[in-house]
Parts: structure tokens; C-alpha cells; sequence
């Protein structure tokens, strides 16, 4: 870019680090290019022509529906799955998030990623129940009904999975995208009644520490949760998005754990023992530990540490030739809020600090974004998370160093997209 230019607002035109990032007021300001034309950047839009009159203005349109579905030309806008290879197991597994065509924080509900170590299963919110029991002074037992007339409060929440992000701890980048590597993430509108207002209601034994909290499901997943967690922030979900949850993401109850492993948020969720230690369920031993190296785990690891992740551009939304663009992203922390996002265009050689998108939330997602202006040359994007416990969001490097090649659960490393001379974009380890 051309040497030193101030603006009339006072902000310097310069880029503020290198390879072409720009400072992230630029998109704030009401004229986008005015103030950096002398910069070699041109308008975006095309030259004024007059509009002609598209069928769709000349005639009536469609009438009425029911459900609203997206526009026809939106069909590539599909969570996406590997069918598994045995029928028997066709329900298990992931579908993932396409984050790369997706802006803002929420995750519509259609494209909410799933998790599911059984398949979906058909409940039938007449015959649902969810029992409180254990070290309770009454055990009780819920219908759905009863549950829909308690208080009830909402909060915007990411679920992530603890696998999410592991192919970053593979000895080699291969072939992905945001949605292959990151989309085991996703961020919703999350209602219903607080966890502790139930047991409030169950009335809690003084020697209890820990609840457990099981599915519906042919899995009966179930997790152990601090009972300090469970009066925290924790709440028995019937709304996701506005709308009663999809039966994927756990209809017609789900258990909301904000910022800890995505695996304890118990979909379909029909019991909750209060406890007095952890019960070593097979979904908190045989998985969502991490394994270091010198065969030791760790085990009940709870929040999700900061982290974040550009959308774009991104594998397969690739530049379109030089000039400015915005760099987008997502960063979130299972510790409470966001308080800066960092973007380099230079593999981690410089960084500038990219807007974060408001509402920043605790456990929730904050978009960021920052202006770059392309030279053509190739470049490695990253971005690099901070929370407001000060935590930084760690390299690749560093995470390996600590766990070895083996701990790929909660790997929040900084991930990094490399674009060529063409624009392409491709996973890359730098
Ligand atoms: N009952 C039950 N709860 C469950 C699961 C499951 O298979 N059964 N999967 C867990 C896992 S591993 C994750 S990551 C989250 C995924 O939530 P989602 O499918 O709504 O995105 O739900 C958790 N809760
Ligand atoms: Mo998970």
C-alpha cells in the first residue's frame, strides 16, 4: 500500500499489520472507500445501469406455507455427514454446521450440528417424563406439560463438541473446510426452566455433590455434572430458537451445561440422580478424556477453552482476484466472554485486532470481523481468540507439546487457512 495517509476522521488508512490487514474501524465508517481510494482500492458494486423488470417482478408470487423453508438456490446450505458404512448404526455419529455460509451468531435450527451416539429417537411429548431422584428430600417426576408451566428463562449458547476441531491434532493437514474441521459447533437461542429451580423443588440432600443426567436414547448417554454447575447455569431446554427443539438436538427435553463439553448437554433427557461422586458412566470414561502421552488422562475436563475460527474466506470460498474483503469469524470460550480476537495475514508474523460484532455474551458465539486488502501474493490466515479470564488461545504447536499427537478432544488450537496466488484457500498446519 502506498505510504503514510491520514483521514479526515483521523484514523490512519494504513494497513495496521502486515501482508494488508487494514484497521477494523474502516468498516465503520460510513464511506468505505472514500477514505482509502488513494490505497488502489476500488468499489465493489459495478457502474450504474438501469434495472430491468425480472419475471418475478411482472408476476404474483407463490402463495402461503406452513413451515417456511430457504429459497431454493440456498440447497447447498446442508449440514453434511458420512453416511456409516454398517446400516445397523446408520443413526450414530455427526452431522456438521456449514459455517462457511452462514453469518452472525445463530445457528438456525435446521442446520444445528448433531451428535448422536444412538440415532434420534421418536419421543412422543405425551408419554415423556423426566424423573429428579436420589439424594433428594422428594424425588419427582415431570411431564412435559408440568415442565412447560414453570418460569422460564432463555440465554444465548454455543454447544461444541469436545471431538470438534480434532483433525487440527493429525500429524498432517489434509483436504477440509470449516465445516469438516469446525463444524461440531453451533449457537442457539437455548428456553426453558433453570435446572436449579427443579431441585429447588426436590429439595437437595446435604450430601449431595454431583447429579447424573441420562437420555432417552437407545445410548442412554449420561454424564456426571458438579451439583455447583447444575445450580449455576444450567437449564432443562424446551425451546431452541424460538421453536420447540428439533428431535435431533434433543426434543422435546434437553439438558443446556453453557461452556462445558458438548457431550454432558443430555438431549432427550428423562432422569437426573443427585449424587455423591461421579458414577464413571461409559460416556465419561471410554471417551471425552484426554490422553497424554505418558498414558495418563485427563479426565473431566468441563469448559470449553477459548478459541475461535475464520468463515471468510475459507476452503471454497475462495477471493475472486485482489482488493478488499472482509475476514470473518466466530471465536467463543466456555469460560465467559470474548474480549479480543486477533487476525494475521502473515502466518502469526503480525497480528491486528479485529472488531468483535455486538452482543458479546458469556458462552456464546461473538462474530468478529477486520478488512484486508489483497495484494494477490499468498497469504496465511489465522485468528487468535482471548476471554475475559485472560486466556489466550493457544498454537498447535503448543497444545502437541502438552498432550502429544493423541489428546484430539477440546483442541482449541489456532487453525489456519492458507490462499495461494489464485485465492484458493486450503487447510494448511503453519
Ligand atoms: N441423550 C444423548 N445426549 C447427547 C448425545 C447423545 O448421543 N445422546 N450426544 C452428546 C454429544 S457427544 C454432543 S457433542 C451433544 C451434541 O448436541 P447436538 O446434537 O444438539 O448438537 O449432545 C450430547 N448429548
Ligand atoms: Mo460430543
Amino acid at each position: 500500500m502506498a505510504g503514510k495517509r491520514k483521514r479526515d476522521d483521523g484514523h490512519s488508512a494504513d494497513q495496521a499489520a502486515g501482508n494488508g490487514l487494514l484497521d477494523r474501524r474502516l468498516f465503520l465508517r460510513s464511506s468505505l472507500f472514500a477514505g482509502v481510494s488513494g490505497a488502489g482500492l476500488a468499489p465493489l458494486a459495478a457502474q450504474a445501469e438501469p434495472l430491468t423488470n425480472p419475471k418475478w417482478t411482472l408476476e404474483p408470487g407463490a402463495p402461503f406455507n406452513g413451515y417456511g423453508k430457504p429459497s431454493r438456490f440456498e440447497d447447498k446450505n446442508v449440514r453434511n455427514y458420512t453416511p456409516p458404512a454398517n446400516p445397523a448404526t446408520f443413526g450414530i455419529g455427526t452431522a456438521r454446521t456449514p459455517h462457511h455460509l452462514l453469518d452472525g451468531m445463530i445457528t438456525p435450527n435446521s442446520l444445528h450440528f448433531e451428535r448422536s451416539h444412538g440415532g434420534v429417537p421418536d419421543i412422543d411429548p405425551a408419554q415423556h417424563k423426566l424423573a429428579i431422584h436420589g439424594l433428594v428430600k422428594r424425588p419427582l417426576v415431570f411431564t412435559v406439560e408440568a415442565l412447560s408451566r414453570y418460569p422460564m428463562t432463555s440465554r444465548i449458547s454455543f454447544i461444541e463438541c469436545g471431538g470438534n476441531s480434532g483433525g487440527l491434532s493429525a500429524a498432517q493437514a489434509t483436504p477440509n473446510n470449516v465445516q469438516g474441521l469446525h463444524g461440531l459447533l453451533s449457537c442457539a437461542e437455548w428456553t426453558g426452566v433453570k435446572l436449579s429451580t427443579l431441585l429447588d423443588e426436590a429439595g437437595i440432600d446435604p450430601s449431595a455433590k454431583w447429579i447424573l443426567a441420562e437420555g432417552a436414547d437407545s445410548a442412554s448417554v449420561s454424564r456426571s455434572i458438579p451439583l455447583a454447575k447444575a445450580l449455576d447455569d444450567c437449564i432443562v431446554c424446551l425451546y431452541q430458537n424460538g421453536e420447540r427443539i428439533r428431535p435431533e438436538n434433543g426434543y422435546p427435553i434437553r439438558l443446556l451445561v453453557p461452556g462445558y463439553s458438548g457431550n454432558m448437554n443430555i438431549k432427550w433427557l428423562r432422569r437426573i440422580k443427585l449424587v455423591n461422586a461421579p458414577v464413571m458412566t461409559k460416556d465419561e470414561t471410554s471417551k471425552y478424556t484426554i490422553l497424554l502421552p505418558t498414558g495418563k488422562a485427563w479426565k473431566f475436563v468441563f469448559p470449553l477453552e477459548v478459541k475461535s475460527m475464520i468463515t471468510k474466506p475459507s476452503p471454497g470460498i475462495n477471493l475472486q482476484g485482489k482488493g478488499i474483503y472482509e475476514i470473518s469469524g466466530l471465536a467463543w470460550s466456555g469460560n465467559g466472554r470474548i474480549t479480543k480476537v486477533e487476525v494475521s495475514a502473515d502466518g502469526g508474523q503480525s497480528w491486528t485486532p479485529a472488531l468483535l460484532q455486538d452482543p458479546v455474551l458469556s458462552k456464546a458465539v461473538t462474530r468478529f470481523r477486520l478488512p484486508w486488502n489483497w495484494s494477490g501474493a499468498p497469504a496465511v490466515l489465522q485468528s487468535r481468540a482471548t476471554d475475559e479470564t485472560g486466556m489466550v488461545q493457544p498454537s498447535r504447536a503448543q497444545i502437541i507439546a502438552e498432550r502429544g499427537l493423541r489428546g484430539a478432544y477440546h483442541f482449541n488450537a489456532i487453525a489456519s487457512w492458507k490462499v495461494d496466488d489464485k485465492g484458493e484457500l486450503t487447510n494448511v498446519f503453519a
